[in-house]
Formats: C-alpha cells, structure tokens, sequence
C-alpha cells in the first residue's frame, strides 16, 4: 500500500456549521440529508429520475432513468435536452435575465459583466459563426484559451449547437496541444492572440501554430484579439473572432439533443504516458453540476459566487461555467494570478465584487499563508460566508488558517473530494448540517455510494487505510476514455472485476464516519492540485539525447504539495549543471509549465528489483530525504543506493 495511506493523519477538531448559516440553509438538517441519502442509495432510480424530472428542462421527456448495470449505465435515455439551454435560456424568461451571470475581471484591471440575456445573445451568435464554419453535431472543438469571456461563451456555443468542446488549459506546450488534438480528432481549434500572466503576455496562437504542424485533423482557427500582440494569421485557415461575429444573426435555436450526446472531453493525466480523454455527456453530467452546486455551495439567489480556478481543469468546466449557469448564479471570472500586481489581489475582488461564496485550492491556500496575513488584512472581506476547497488533500493548519484569516471564523468549509471522471463534487460537508473537521472531505453527497476496500476488495472497518471506490454509478460520471473504450474499463473497472468504480485515491473513514483521503495510490502526481502523470514527465526525458534513463517520483512540497523529482542516468558530457537546466526547460517545454522538474538527481544506476522493476517507493524516500522502510532485499544491485542517498 501506497506511503500515504500509512502517513494517516489524526486530526480531533471540530467546527459546528454557525447557528446563522443554518438558519439560512437550503438543507438544515441532518434529517433532511440522511433521508435524501437513504433514498438515493435504496432507490437510485426514483432519486434521480424525479430530479432530472423537476429540475432539468426537457424539449422531450425522458423514457428510462438508469439503463444497465456500472461501468455501462445510461442515464435519462430517449430524453431531449441542451446543456446551453438549461445554463441559460429558461433564466429568460424571469427577472433574472437581467441578473449578471458573469462578472469577468481581467488580469490587467479591465472589467465585463454579462447578464443572462446578453451572454444568450452572444452565445447564438457564436453558435452561427460556429455553424457557418461548417461545424456540426458530434464535431470535436478544441479551446486552448484564456480565461476571458469568449472562453465561456465558446463553450456554451459549442453545447447549444451539439459539438464536443475539449479544452486545452493555456499552460500546456504545442506538443500536448497536438496530441489531444490528434486524440480527439478536433476539427476546429479556438484560440487567442494571447493571454496576460503576471503581467507577460502567454503567446497562445503562436502555441497553436506550431501544434498545427503536427495535429493534421485542423481545418480552421478562431482567435480571440486579447492582448493585442503580434500573430501570424493564415488565410483560409485563421480567422478573427470579431470578424465573424459581425452581422451575425443572434437567433440560434438549441439542438435538441439526446440525453447521452457527448457533451465535452476534458484529457487528464493516468499512470501511463497518453493523457486520458475523460468522456461527459449531457444530461447527467448537467444534471449533477447543477445539483452538487446547489446542495454544496448552499445557493441563494443573491450570492455572488467566485470560483478561481482555471476553466481548463474540470473545476472550472463544473463550478465556473455549468453548475453556476444551470442555477441562475452570479459566477465571478478572473483572468490572472493571485500575487498580480499585488499579493493582494484575491482579496481586492472579494472587497470589490462582495463575493459571498470563495471556492479556491490548498496550493493557494499555502501560498497565501506564505504571503502573510498582512494582503487579506488589508480589505473587507464580511461578505464571505461560504469557502471551499478542492484538488488535494488540505493540510489542517492551511484549514485553520483558511477559516481564521479568510473566514473570519463565521464561514463553513467545504472540503470538496472529486475527480476530472466523477464530473462533480461526491464527498464533501454540506455548508449547513455538517460539522467540520480540518484535513476531512467528511460525507458522501446523495447519490454518492463510496466504500474503502482492501487490494482484494475486502471493505475495511473503521480507521484501516485502504482503496477508496464507488459502489453505486452516478448520472455525472464518465461514460468512457474518448476512444479507448478498453482503457477506460481497464483503468477505472478492472481492479475490482467491475463491482466498483476505482477512483486511485487511498483513504480511510473514521469513527464518525467521515472521510479522510489521503492522496493517490498511482504513478499520479498532484502538483499544485494539477494531474500529472509520472510517466508523462518520463517520456519526456527520455526523449531528450542527453538521458539514459529516468524514473519520476513526488516529494513533499511546502507550498505545491508535492514537488518533481527526476533520477536521471545522463549520457554526454555537459557539464552537469547545465545538463539540469537544459533538461527541466526540454520537460517544461514538451509539457507545460506545471510539470517542469524541481529537482533532477543524476545517478549512474537507477535502484531496481532483481526482475528489472524500479523501486519507485525507494525512490520517493530518498526524494523525501526519510529513512527507507522499503524491503531492499530484492534490490539487485546494493552500492546503487549508497549513490543515490549521497547524490542532490
Ligand atoms: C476536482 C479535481 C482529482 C484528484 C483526486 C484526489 C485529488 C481532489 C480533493 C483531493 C483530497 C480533496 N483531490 N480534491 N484530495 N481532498 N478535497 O481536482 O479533479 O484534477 O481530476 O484531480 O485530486 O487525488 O483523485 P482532478
């Protein structure tokens, strides 16, 4: 079993939901929830069935809520329905078209609101501009953009029509922009000049273009004018966003779609190399954003709500755009970084915008405890009454601090558990009923049926470490790896002969009943709370002439949670510290920002089993810099590791 799961942690404090939130709460009691959650486990049929019924709008009823056994459960099937249509068309009809439902800030200060009815108008506009260009039902689009408005309303543009979005986060290379374009198939890329980060501009087109020398299945690009600089525009191929939305007709009805028509593609990372092509359809995917929003973030209709991350991971897919959207919410969008220009700046939007709910990560959260209590001092942050987290696991004194400087002790957290494959959140607090303890995600949402298992699927009593899995399928969950079909059963059905879906997080649940997970149990890395593969980074060195051989492993990292540690049997005779560099810049630039390497260890050997097996777990301890627990019996070459301990 994996170092985390033994690295258990023992946290005894605990935080009732304030007496004022409750009062307030959309669930307020334990009864309510414990009933719903019975129901959902007991009936999962009824459940969700009567949900899709009185919350989703359907241009045609469906016939059968769940059809087939997990991992091949289809949901709401002969039902018609549009995810842009339920984000946005039935808010029309009320005074909350009039209601801002975006309010976007961009890095450098310059600002957007769209209400429901103006974001609809552009929305069919570009869904025309869309189909002028020749792109239909089924089609695969590929977003590789910053987070400014068109982002969003490319992507409701792209579900009203029926064309798969697969969004590229702008912090990944060309060369991974070609494959998931390849992977995909995608027909059309959406793109822009640039975007600002820090004040420098990211040259996203330039990006594209040298992904197109290699993603033959392109046929035209739209770019957004954002930053102004210089780009190369071929004719025929490249065209500007503004120039075709001119005249464009804002009348655009939306497709009427099956329920299982494929909404998006988001690729995440796996234990092996190929990033995976994680698979959402419409209806359940819809219907579980909307909900898990609504239950989680306890949604009134005047919150203003901010979630920061990035719309290019699935935080921003479900609790930016559809779950915000689908609820009629005021969603807040920011461009930029937190410390830019200030350390400050988080906090000057929540002052600014009087944000009422804040959804950030424990990377930030680190970060901001670094940065001092001086920023969030600075403004008025009352409006807040609602926090959450997600991505990894949070370390308790982040929590508490979380609680303390930001919360000022009156709001709930809600410690969000979930997945890029589970579509949305599945184990968390619920603001209202729930007491909190600081490093747990505590309780399953309605509908969620998870258990710890043993390797063998044994389920484990309280307290033991172990496998966490879902028992029961959910409508939100992928319905495959976008074509690898074979991969997806083997990757999240296999371990447990198709019983339970595996989500490769360990965990354990304790004597309340809550869980506590612990992180992966994979070749997974979380860095920053972004995915990435070990063997990603791997085959990225390997692919540089200067490596012999490498092997990847995470250490603990102060504020990234876990940190790059590359081995790496070098050949060629650079001197060594150029070769490092030389190589951290060949991984950043063959994957992205995110995966350049924090440390690189050159070793003439790498430690492995007498049947050829690195020892990865040796590994990890000697990037920790801890003591070995490992069984280094098998190890076939000893002196390897008096090497590797003395190496830095
Ligand atoms: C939403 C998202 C999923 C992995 C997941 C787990 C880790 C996410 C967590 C958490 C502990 C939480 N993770 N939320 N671990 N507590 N509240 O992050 O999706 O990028 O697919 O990552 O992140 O390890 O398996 P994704």
């Amino acid at each position: 079993m994996s170092d985390a799961i033994e690295n258990v942690l023992h946290e005894n404090r605990k935080f009732d939901p304030p007496a004022e939130f409750s009062a307030n709460a959309l669930i307020s009691t334990q009864d309510a929830y414990q009933q719903m959650w019975e129901e959902a486990k007991n009936d999962p049929e009824k459940f969700w069935g009567d949900l899709a019924n009185s919350e989703l709008d359907w241009f045609q009823p469906f016939q059968k809520t769940m059809e087939g056994e997990m991992p091949e459960t289809k949901w709401f099937t002969g039902g018609k329905i549009n995810a842009s249509y339920q984000c946005l068309d039935r808010h029309l009809t009320s005074a909350r078209k009039n209601k801002a439902a975006l309010v976007w800030e961009g890095e450098p200060g310059d600002t957007r609101t769209l209400t429901y009815q103006q974001l609809h108008r552009e929305v069919c506009k570009f869904a025309n501009v869309l189909k002028n260009l020749g792109v239909e039902p089924g089609d695969r689009i590929t977003l590789y953009m910053p987070m400014i408005p068109e982002l969003a309303i490319a992507m409701l543009a792209c579900a009203r029509i029926g064309a798969t979005h697969s969004i590229i986060f702008g912090g990944f290379s060309a060369d991974a922009i070609a494959d998931r374009n390849n992977d995909a198939q995608a027909k059309l890329v959406i793109t822009a000049d640039g975007g600002w980060r820090r004040g420098k501009e990211i040259p996203l087109k330039a990006n594209v273009d040298t992904s197109l020398e290699k993603s033959p299945s392109i046929e035209k690009v739209v770019v957004v004018r954002r930053t102004g600089g210089d780009v190369t525009m071929v004719p025929d191929r490249d065209y500007w966003w503004h120039d075709l939305m001119e005249g464009v007709s804002a009348d655009c009805e939306a497709a009427q779609l099956d329920s299982e028509h494929p909404l998006f593609i988001l690729y995440t990372s796996g234990s092996t190399g190929k990033p995976k092509g994680v698979l959402h359809t419409t209806a359940g995917y819809i219907l579980g954003a909307q909900m898990t929003t609504r239950w989680v973030f306890d949604v009134h209709e005047e919150d203003t709500y901010w979630c920061t991350a990035d719309i290019g991971w699935i935080t921003g897919h479900s609790y930016i755009i559809y779950g915000p959207l689908a609820n009629g919410m005021t969603s807040v969008m920011y461009e930029g970084a937190p410390n830019w220009p200030d350390e400050g700046r988080f906090w000057e939007l929540v002052e600014k915008y009087q944000v009422n709910i804040f959804y950030t990560a424990p990377t930030a959260i680190r970060a901001f405890v670094k940065w001092g209590d001086e920023w969030p001092n600075k403004y008025d942050l009352s409006s807040l009454r609602l926090l959450g987290t997600v991505g990894e696991p949070i370390n308790p004194e982040a929590w508490m601090w979380y609680h303390r400087v930001i919360g000022g002790e009156r709001c709930p957290i809600v410690d969000t558990w979930w997945q890029t494959e589970t579509g949305g959140i599945m184990i968390s607090p619920l603001p209202g009923i729930t007491p909190t303890k600081p490093g747990s995600c505590t309780n399953p949402l309605p509908g969620v049926v998870p258990a710890i298992v043993s390797e063998d699927g044994t389920p484990l009593e309280e307290n033991q470490g172990g496998l966490l899995v879902m028992t029961q399928p959910w409508p939100h969950m992928l319905r495959t790896l976008y074509g690898d079909h074979d991969r997806f059963i083997e990757t999240y059905f296999s371990k447990f002969d198709g019983k339970y879906y595996f989500a490769g997080d360990g965990a354990r649940r304790d004597e309340d009943g809550y869980y506590w997970v612990m992180g992966r149990v994979d070749d997974v890395l979380n860095v920053s709370g972004h995915r990435l593969s070990t063997m990603e980074v791997e085959s990225a060195l390997v692919s540089h002439e200067l490596v012999a051989e490498a092997a990847v492993v995470g250490f603990p990292h102060d504020l990234k949670g876990e940190g790059i540690c590359c081995f790496v049997i070098p050949k060629g005779d650079i001197p060594e510290s150029e070769a490092k560099e030389l190589l951290k810049q060949h991984v950043r630039q063959q994957i992205g920002a995110i995966a350049t390497p924090d440390q690189i260890r050159f070793t003439p050997a790498l430690p492995k089993t007498r049947s050829g097996k690195i020892m990865r777990r040796l590994l990890r301890d000697i990037a920790a810099g801890r003591e070995s627990t490992q069984d280094t019996t098998t190890l076939e070459d000893k002196t390897v590791l008096e090497k590797l301990r003395s190496e830095k």
